[in-house]
């Protein structure tokens, strides 16, 4: 079983123009949806966190990688 289908899954939830990537504008509605809104600029810095090839937008596996340290953690 691969948990990148896991992810891509959540991933496809948050890519609501179907691109394949996600954008802050994305990320944040996301989190509109779920009742925490943030601030653009909060948006920005979280895909500037996960990020990590510097495009500005976060692709599967950038969100995937993000997802598996994010659970390491606790
Ligand atoms: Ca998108
Ligand atoms: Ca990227």
């Amino acid at each position: 079983m691969a948990d990148t289908n896991e992810y891509a899954a959540t991933f496809d939830l948050v890519d609501s123009d179907d691109d394949q990537r996600i954008s802050a504008g994305e990320l944040s509605r996301l989190m509109e949806v779920l009742g925490s809104p943030i601030t653009a600029e909060q948006a920005e810095a979280a895909v500037r966190g996960i990020d990590s090839d510097g495009d500005g937008l976060i692709s599967l596996e950038e969100f995937t990688a993000y997802m598996r340290s994010a659970a390491g953690r606790n």
